[in-house]
C-alpha cells in the first residue's frame, strides 16, 4: 500500500479510539495526539497539523451528532473528511474527445518526469486514447530508448532523437510533426537537467513558449516531503495552466508531507507515482487515497459506509422502497454511482458482490471506475423524463444523447444494457432468491430496518 507507514499510524489511532469503552474528552485528546504524531512523522507541516488538530477536536468534541451515527462513527468521519481536505480538491484531468491536448511535462532533474510519462501515455492508451509522445530529454541518454521500446511495446508513437543537444528545439519540431488532429494527447518529455527551482521555471518558460501546451504538468518527487511546498508555489506563480503529479509515494515515510504541501499551494494534484512499475499511476483523489491511508477499505467499515450514506439521506428512504419494490429508474441508478463515488475504489465494493469474490486484476477495475464515470457523464445528457423511464430512449434519442455527452451510441446501449441487468438482478434479490448469503445479504437486511426505524422525524 502507498504511505506504509503513515496508514499503519492512522489506522492505529482510529482503532485505538474505536477500542475505547467511552469516547470522552480524554480520548479524543488522545486520538489527536496520535494523528498530529503521525502527520508530524510524514513531515506535514507543523504549523497545518496543529491547525488540523485543532479542528478535529473542536469538531468531536462540540458538534452534534447526526441522526444515527454512534460517536465514534462521527468522529472517524470527521478525522475522514478533514484529512481529505488536508490532501487537496480532486481535480481531474480530462480530454476533450476528438481534440489534441497537449500535455508538457516539467520538473527537476530525477523527479520521474519519463517514468511518468510512459505511465500516462499507457495510461490513456489502455483507455482507447490516441497518444503520441515527444521525448525531449536530452540529459539522460537512455530516455528515448526507454520510451522507444514501451512505444512499441503498447503501440504508442514516439518522436525524438538521442543525439540532439537541444531540448527545447527537439521539443517545437515534435509538436509540430505531430500537429494537431491526429492525437488526442501529445505528452512532452522535458530534460528537466535543474536542480533549482528558478532554473527550471525559465527552461519552463521557454519550452511553454515553442510548445503552446494546453496543460504543464509539474512531476514532483514525494521523498522530499514538506520541501515539495516551494516547487509548487514557484510553479502556480508562473503559469497558470498548471497541475501537479507527485512520485514516489510508494517506499516514502513522507509523502503524506509532499501531498498536503502541494495541496496549500492550491496547485491541483491530478496524478500520482506509486511505483517503478509502468501501471503504477493513479489519478489522484483525496477522499479515496485517505479512505485507503486510514484502512478504510474492508468490508465491515465499507459496510458501516454505506449506512452512513443511507442515514444522511443520500437514498431517501422512499426511493429505496421504490427500488425494492423492483422499480428502477436511472436516476436511481444515477444515485447509486454517486454513492460508489463518494464510498472509495470499486474493487472492494466488486469483493462484495456474490459470483465476483476475489479481486479482479487492478487495471481492470480502473477501466471499471472509468465506465462508471462515463456512464454518469451519459446521464447528465437525458432528460428527466428519459432518467424516469429508460424506454422512451429509443434510436434518435440514443443518438443525441452519445452526442450531448460526447461518447459513442454503443456506450449508452451498453448502460441501459447494464440497468436492465441490474433492475432484473434486483428484482431476484427482492424475492429472496438469488442472495442468500455473504455480505451483500447481510447489507440488504440492514437497509429495511434502518429506513424504518433510524432515518426520517
Ligand atoms: N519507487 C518509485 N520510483 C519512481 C517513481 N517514479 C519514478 N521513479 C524512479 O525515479 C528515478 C528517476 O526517474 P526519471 O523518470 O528518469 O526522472 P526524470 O529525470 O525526471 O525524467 C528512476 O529510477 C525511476 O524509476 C515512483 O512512482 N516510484
Ligand atoms: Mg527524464
Amino acid at each position: 500500500m502507498v504511505l506504509d507507514t503513515l496508514g499503519r499510524a492512522l489506522h492505529g489511532a482510529l482503532q485505538k479510539l474505536t477500542r475505547a469503552k467511552h469516547v470522552d474528552e480524554q480520548a479524543i485528546k488522545e486520538l489527536v495526539r496520535d494523528i498530529q504524531r503521525a502527520l508530524l512523522q510524514a513531515d506535514v507541516n507543523v504549523q497545518m497539523v496543529l491547525e488540523l488538530t485543532k479542528r478535529i477536536e473542536k469538531r468531536a468534541l462540540e458538534e452534534k451528532l447526526p441522526l444515527g451515527a454512534t460517536r465514534k462513527e462521527h468522529i472517524i468521519r470527521i478525522v475522514y473528511r478533514e484529512l481529505s481536505t488536508l490532501m487537496g480538491r480532486p481535480m481531474p484531468f480530462q480530454l476533450k474527445p476528438g481534440q489534441t491536448t497537449t500535455l508538457l511535462m516539467v520538473g527537476l532533474q530525477g523527479s520521474g518526469k519519463t517514468t511518468s510519462v510512459a505511465k500516462l501515455a499507457t495510461y490513456f492508451k489502455k483507455r482507447g486514447f490516441r497518444v503520441g509522445v515527444v521525448c525531449a530529454d536530452t540529459f539522460r541518454p537512455g530516455a528515448y530508448e526507454q520510451l522507444s521500446q514501451l512505444g512499441q511495446q503498447v503501440g504508442i508513437e514516439v518522436l525524438g532523437d538521442p543525439k540532439a543537444k537541444n531540448s527545447i528545439k527537439l521539443a517545437k519540431e515534435g509538436v509540430e510533426r505531430f500537429g494537431k488532429g491526429r492525437f488526442e494527447l501529445i505528452i512532452v518529455d522535458s530534460a528537466g537537467r535543474h536542480r533549482k527551482e528558478e532554473a527550471l521555471m525559465e527552461e519552463m518558460r521557454q519550452i511553454a513558449k515553442v510548445v503552446s501546451p494546453d496543460e504543464i504538468m509539474l512531476v514532483v518527487d514525494g521523498t522530499i516531503g514538506q520541501q515539495a511546498r516551494d516547487q509548487a508555489a514557484a510553479f502556480k506563480a508562473t503559469t497558470d495552466i498548471g497541475s501537479i503529479l507527485v512520485t514516489k509515494l510508494d517506499g516514502t515515510a513522507k509523502g503524506g508531507g509532499a501531498l498536503s504541501a502541494v495541496a496549500a499551494t492550491g496547485a491541483p494534484i491530478k496524478f500520482i507515482g506509486v511505483g517503478e512499475h509502468i501501471d503504477d499511476l493513479e489519478p489522484f483523489v483525496p477522499e479515496r487515497f485517505v479512505a485507503r491511508l486510514l484502512g478504510m477499505g474492508d468490508i465491515e467499515t465499507l459496510l458501516k459506509r454505506i449506512e452512513e450514506a443511507a442515514r444522511a439521506e443520500e437514498v431517501k428512504p422512499a426511493d429505496m422502497r421504490a427500488i425494492m419494490a423492483g422499480k428502477l429508474t436511472l436516476r436511481d441508478v444515477y444515485e447509486q454511482l454517486e454513492m460508489i463515488g463518494k464510498m472509495g475504489p470499486l474493487k472492494k465494493l466488486m469483493q462484495m458482490i456474490p459470483g465476483v469474490g476475489v479481486a479482479l486484476p487492478d487495471e481492470q477495475m480502473r477501466v471499471g471506475e472509468e465506465k462508471l464515470k462515463r456512464f454518469k457523464v451519459i446521464m447528465q445528457s437525458m432528460t428527466p423524463q428519459e432518467l424516469e423511464d429508460p424506454k422512451l430512449l429509443n434510436v434518435s434519442r440514443i443518438r443525441r444523447v452519445a452526442r450531448g455527452s460526447g461518447t459513442s451510441e454503443a456506450d449508452v446501449r451498453e448502460l441501459l444494457k447494464q440497468y436492465e441487468l441490474m433492475r432484473k438482478f434486483i428484482k431476484t434479490m427482492v424475492k429472496g432468491r438469488g442472495v442468500k448469503r455473504g455480505p451483500l445479504a447481510k447489507l440488504l437486511k440492514q437497509m429495511p430496518k434502518d429506513f424504518q426505524g433510524g432515518v426520517g422525524s
